[in-house]
């Protein structure tokens, strides 16, 4: 019998819809995620109805977080999240276009890293309560690099920043 002894590491991954019935959407792809080889699910946030940050002209939002174990490495885990926006119709049209399906790693076990496919700690997600809020509520303590941990960052964004609304579905 061969044992595994590949190391897992926990990554976060923040989920986000805003096409062709985003809730259902978001909800498919966290069992998606589930299914992968080498990942195993820990937490999984509530979802959350959130405005749209950056380019506003579009409809709102369906986000939600995961935290993961996985085997995979960071460029692999990825991929196979790629892959999975593929299949659930993402077109690629515009940066910060409407779409089916979007998986962001946010971290991945705390590492830094830094290619021209992967930038980790994700650099804008401690500035988004759609992101820092469904985090905050599965694992409050999380730190994100040195920005702060979870919660703290989740209450300075809806203090700071009100208008970006996040409301659980
Ligand atoms: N994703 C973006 C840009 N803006 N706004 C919300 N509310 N939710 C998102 O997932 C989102 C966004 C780029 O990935
Ligand atoms: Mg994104
Ligand atoms: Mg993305």
């Amino acid at each position: 019998m061969q044992i595994d002894m590949r190391t897992s590491v926990m990554a976060v991954i923040a989920l986000g819809s805003n096409l062709d019935q985003p809730a259902q959407q978001v909800q498919a792809a966290i069992e998606a995620v589930g299914l992968l080889p080498g990942v195993i699910v820990q937490h999984v946030s509530s979802l959350y109805q959130t405005k749209p940050v950056g380019y506003a002209a579009q409809p709102d939002f369906v986000n939600a977080v995961m935290l993961v174990s996985t085997t995979l490495d960071a460029h692999d885990l990825l991929q196979a999240l790629q892959n999975l926006e593929n299949r659930f119709g993402r077109v690629r049209s515009f940066r910060n276009a409407p779409r089916t399906l979007d998986l962001d790693i946010v971290d991945y076990g705390g590492q830094s890293l830094h290619s021209s496919e992967l930038d980790l700690p994700h650099p804008r997600a401690h500035e988004r309560a759609f992101v820092m809020v469904p985090l905050a509520q599965i694992m409050p303590d999380y730190p994100i690099g040195e920005h702060g941990t979870a919660v703290q960052l989740a209450q300075q964004l809806l203090q700071n920043k009100p208008d970006e609304a996040v409301a659980p579905l």
